[in-house]
């Protein structure tokens, strides 16, 4: 029993591990399956650098395992020591020269993809989408350029188009990251403006992630980029400009939850456009696809944050227990039918893994 066992522990745990972990992950979170252009490039560089690194493993393997057989020790020949050779010009040049054509085939794509990338001149063009992203513990600010819109954790965009962002941090070094339609690029507190761009070919929700470790609750900083047709997103764009922050609900306890909405906690977030930025912008709260960026949109998962963030989102900049449950429950009725867009994730149809 111990025989083979033994001798292959590690590789069976090695595949077992393998095996597993694969398994992890959503199909809108990986840069596997490119959804967008940039993705696209990033996933043709790892396709032409894993075939390079394959060409020489292949090569290699094969010359060694032929020398291993061809050259070794056989019977009678124990004291018999082979031709030596000390320098082969042609050789030399070989394998000087074959790791060199390699380089280049890497290089060239490389580098043309990285100029690509980079290319966010169009972003000031008078019809270009260009939307300020601020990264902050732990939750992403979206605000349209010239659009009067701002937004929270949702990120709507139109297909089949380059929409531009702006990304900076209202603290420390975030990263925005969709895998699904493009590369990540750090969010940096101060001046320093990094851009980018999005394009995604199909409609869908794509889930994002910040990616650089800014604090407890930096796995949770989850977002999504919502990508509808460009119809739908005209008339997103149309619907989030003409909100109507005073707007009455119709049940008697959202009403109630309005107002304890704007006596407790209007001081740090807003409905409609503007706000100071200091706290997710709640307009179309009815319509997001996560509370918080994490949690299903219940009532009951509602509450629960409401009342104590902290729990959930650990260090985050909420404060716990503004309300008692009761108001908050109300205040939950009201966030709830805050639906100011007939356009919503379901919009972005069958992709959409909510
Ligand atoms: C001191 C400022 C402050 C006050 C007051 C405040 N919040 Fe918040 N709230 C925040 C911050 C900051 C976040 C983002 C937390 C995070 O995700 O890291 C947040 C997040 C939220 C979210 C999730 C938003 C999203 O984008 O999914 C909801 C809902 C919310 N708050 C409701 C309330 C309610 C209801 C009250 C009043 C009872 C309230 N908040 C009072 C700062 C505040
Ligand atoms: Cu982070």
């Amino acid at each position: 029993m111990r025989g083979w066992m033994g001798k292959f522990r590690s590789l069976i745990l090695f595949g077992a591990l393998t095996l597993f972990l694969s398994g992890c992950g959503v199909e809108n979170m990986t840069a596997l399956k490119p959804e967008g252009y940039g993705a696209n490039l990033l996933f043709d560089l790892m396709m032409i650098s894993i075939a390079i690194m394959l060409f020489v493993f292949i090569i290699v393997m094969a010359i060694y395992t032929f020398v291993l057989i061809r050259y070794r020790q056989k019977k009678g020949q124990e004291d018999y020591i082979p031709k030596q050779t000390e320098g082969n010009k042609a050789l030399e040049m070989i394998w000087t020269v074959i790791p060199i054509i390699l380089l280049l085939v890497l290089a060239v794509p490389t580098v043309q993809a990285t100029f690509d990338l980079a290319d966010t001149g169009a972003k000031n063009d008078e019809d270009a989408i260009t939307i300020e992203v601020t990264g902050n513990q732990y939750w992403w600010h979206f605000n349209y350029k010239g659009q009067e819109i701002t937004t929270s954790q949702d990120l709507y965009i139109p297909t089949g188009e380059r929409v531009y962002l702006d990304l900076k941090s209202s603290d420390v070094i975030h990263s925005f990251w969709v895998p699904s339609i493009a590369g990540k690029m750090d969010t940096n507190p101060g001046e320093n403006v990094n851009s980018m761009y999005l394009e995604a070919f199909e409609e869908g929700v794509y889930w994002g992630q910040c990616a650089e470790l800014c604090g407890p609750s930096h796995s949770l900083m989850d977002f999504k980029v919502i990508a509808v047709s460009p119809e739908e997103f005209d008339q997103w764009v149309k619907d989030m400009q003409n909100v109507d922050p005073e707007a009455e609900p119709k049940t008697a306890s959202a009403k109630e939850g309005q107002e304890l909405f704007n006596n407790n906690c209007m001081s740090c977030h807003a409905i409609g456009s503007g706000g100071a930025g200091i706290a997710p912008n709640l307009t179309n709260f009815g319509n997001r696809t996560m509370i918080a960026g994490i949690l299903e949109p219940t009532k009951e998962n509602l509450v629960n944050w409401i009342v104590n963030p902290d729990e959930i989102k650990p260090g985050n900049q909420m404060p716990a227990n503004l309300v008692s449950e009761e108001e908050a429950s109300k205040i939950a009725d009201y966030l709830l039918q805050l639906k100011h867009s007939e356009v919503t994730p379901d919009s972005a149809g069958d992709n959409n893994q909510k």
